[in-house]
């Protein structure tokens, strides 16, 4: 076998800038079989649409028809952005040919979408929130998209997918595309939490960070303090608490993926808790809390309801809500610490 030359330095900037998402998943799975091989190129077509997503946020301002609202509303009973439609369509047409993706289930749509030439041969299902935080597109604020990755279970001749009905620990990977100062991917196959931001000019996600461990404890509570008076009186002594203490600090965007990678990277706690209105909170729990804390976990961190670990619950349908309570371990079980007493005195 030739030997390198022997003038050959080696270069780590060089080693760094090949180690794109598709090497990385290799070497985190330490395979090249099929199974290894499937998740990598999946993987590689989330990042695929991570690329076309970002490339019409940046433009979005610029093309006729490419932001505000398209006059419908979506499942959940909200407007949908013209954003969100396009988004929704990037994530089916990355998987269309791929043979790995029958399914897609996502916040923009009522049910699944079955592509046919992959099913039933692709015995995997994507489930995604393909433009999180929406309200923020049109004024050129952080948002997200949020994937979750599970095996198909059973043949689904039906088309309920009533197999996607379990709990959150049944995903093989999840993880989120941030579109903010830079595009980043930061996603988890089971092994840690590693992020990757998008060079524009190699058009390539480019490993940035790995095995990402949140802290055990933050100072950040991120939370729509607007709903205090929705709250329960639990969650209101909570704030109170926050408030009355030095050495926390609140922060809150309205994109659940933004708040939540400040999380991750900083410490602390984001919620969104039940309210009077929504007792079961407004985040989705297969598309948006699972995938999250799923995610946090593998970082250390802590995933609740408040009461239950996000991710022991079971959905009964597709677009399920569940009260969030993820972050530090400390600064969740903090948050639960209140909940619990405020049962007690119940
Ligand atoms: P609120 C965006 O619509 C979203 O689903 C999340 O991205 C975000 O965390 C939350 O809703 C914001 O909701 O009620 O605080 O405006």
């Amino acid at each position: 076998m030739s030997e390198r030359p022997t003038d050959f330095v080696e270069s780590p900037s060089l080693d760094r800038d090949c180690t794109t998402l598709s090497r990385h998943i290799l070497q985190q799975l330490q395979s090249y079989e099929g199974s290894a091989q499937d998740i990598s190129a999946i993987m590689n077509r989330i990042a695929l649409a991570g690329k076309l997503i970002a490339r019409r946020l940046s433009r979005a301002g610029l093309v006729e028809g490419a932001l505000g609202f398209t006059g419908e509303e979506n499942v959940q009973g909200e407007s949908v952005k013209r954003m969100d439609l396009y988004a929704n369509d990037v994530f089916i047409s990355v998987f269309k040919q791929s043979g790995l993706v029958c399914r897609l289930a996502s916040e923009e749509m009522e049910k699944p979408y079955y592509i046919p030439e992959n099913c039933p041969v692709g015995r995997y299902t994507l489930l995604y929130d393909p433009i999180d935080g929406s309200s923020n597109v049109d004024i050129n604020l952080t948002v997200g998209a949020i994937f979750s990755l599970r095996q198909q279970e059973g043949d689904d001749l039906d088309h309920t997918a009533q197999d996607l009905l379990q709990n959150g620990r049944k995903q093989i990977a999840a993880g989120y595309i941030l579109f903010g100062v830079s595009t980043m991917l930061v996603y988890s196959i089971g092994n840690g939490v590693h992020s990757f931001t998008l060079d524009p000019s190699l058009g390539e996600f480019i490993l940035a960070e790995e095995n990402i461990q949140i802290p055990q404890h933050g100072a950040i509570y991120s939370v729509n303090e607007g709903n205090f008076w929705q709250w329960d009186e639990s969650i209101r002594e909570y704030i109170r608490y926050m408030h009355r203490h030095d050495g926390y600090t609140a922060r809150y965007s309205g994109a659940l993926v933004g708040d939540l990678h400040r999380i991750l990277m900083q410490g602390g706690v984001f919620l969104y808790p039940g309210t009077t209105k929504k007792p079961e909170g407004k985040l989705r729990l297969l598309y948006e809390t699972a995938p999250l804390a799923w995610l946090v976990e593998q970082a250390g961190g802590k995933a609740s309801t408040g009461t239950t670990p996000l991710l022991d619950v079971v959905p009964t349908y597709l677009h399920q809500r569940t009260p969030a309570i993820i972050g530090s371990v400390e600064d969740v079980e903090l948050v639960e610490s209140f909940i619990r007493e405020g049962n007690r005195q119940e």
